[in-house]
């Protein structure tokens, strides 16, 4: 019987790269995003029948839980979960921005993967087995300007992930958090408040990673052996780097 993966935030971007590497694999997927059109079309064009999708938002606590413990037979005994929806609403410096989309950032990138990994993880206990995988960013390492609390989320992700493992020791349950920089994706769309040209500009002129190398990093930490936690695999493309201090100088 094939594995199962569930993968959040699969209607674009790295999630829906990650969706056709497993799919490519012969794994059992469980796709889910607010956009249920976008995973239809996924569906379809993937043309497997062991592929459920569903329109979730991560941030409804209610709808994650009733979704988890309804889900069909075929795709109960989840192996995967890959708690990759995320965004940044921001996107500019803290001090011009607006409280409420610092609530949808945290709501996203935090609330969300708790309530996945929370109503995920008594299947993997109860089995003894399973691998949460997070998608955190080198924002969680590092700051920079307009990082913020976007960055900030994902330095919540990266302790979070390990605290996991802190937990679970002694289970065979694994977790992963793997930090991409400059991907080309819709992130910087959504970014832009959805405005798709000025999205688009922060990705021209440089060698962006691309959705499929960050699918390829979750499909080789999910594909070790099954004594190996690979706890965290940063990537940035050649062409990004970090910059000196700003030193204020009168
Ligand atoms: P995209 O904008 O292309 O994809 C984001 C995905 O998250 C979409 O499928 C979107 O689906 C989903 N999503 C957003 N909000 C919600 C919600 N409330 N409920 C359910 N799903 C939601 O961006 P990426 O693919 O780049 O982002 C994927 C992950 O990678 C994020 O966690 C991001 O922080 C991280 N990342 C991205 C980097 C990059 O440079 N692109 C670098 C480092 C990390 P829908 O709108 O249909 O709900
Ligand atoms: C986003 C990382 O480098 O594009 O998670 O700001 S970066």
């Amino acid at each position: 019987m094939s594995k199962t993966i569930l993968i959040t935030g699969a209607s674009a971007g790295i999630g829906k790269a990650i969706a056709y590497q497993f799919a490519k694999n012969d794994w059992s997927l469980i796709l889910v995003a607010r956009r249920l059109e976008r995973l239809k079309e996924i569906k379809d064009d993937i043309g497997k029948d062991n592929i459920h999708i569903e329109s979730i938002d991560v941030r409804d606590k209610k709808e994650v839980k009733e979704f988890i413990q309804n889900l069909p037979n075929d795709f109960k005994d989840i192996d995967v979960l890959c708690n990759n929806a995320g965004l940044d609403t921001v996107g500019g410096l803290i001090q011009n921005s607006n409280v409420d989309d610092w609530d949808t950032v945290v709501d996203v990138n935090i609330k969300g993967v708790l309530y996945f990994t929370g109503y995920v993880l008594p299947i993997m206990v109860k089995k003894n087995s399973g691998h949460i995988v997070n998608i955190g960013s080198v924002g969680g390492s590092y700051p920079y300007p307009r990082g913020n609390i976007y960055a900030s989320t994902k330095a919540f992700i990266k302790l979070f992930t390990k605290q996991l493992k802190a937990d679970l020791f002694g289970t065979n349950i694994r977790v992963t958090n793997i930090e991409p920089g400059i991907t080309k994706t819709e992130f910087s769309i959504v970014r832009n408040k959805g405005d798709k040209e000025e999205g688009e500009k922060f990705y021209q002129g440089i060698r962006h990673l691309n959705a499929e190398d960050i699918a390829d990093a979750v499909f080789w930490a999910v594909s070790r052996p099954e004594h190996v936690n690979i706890n965290s695999i940063e990537i940035m493309p050649v062409d990004q780097a970090w910059g000196p201090f700003n030193v204020k100088r009168n």
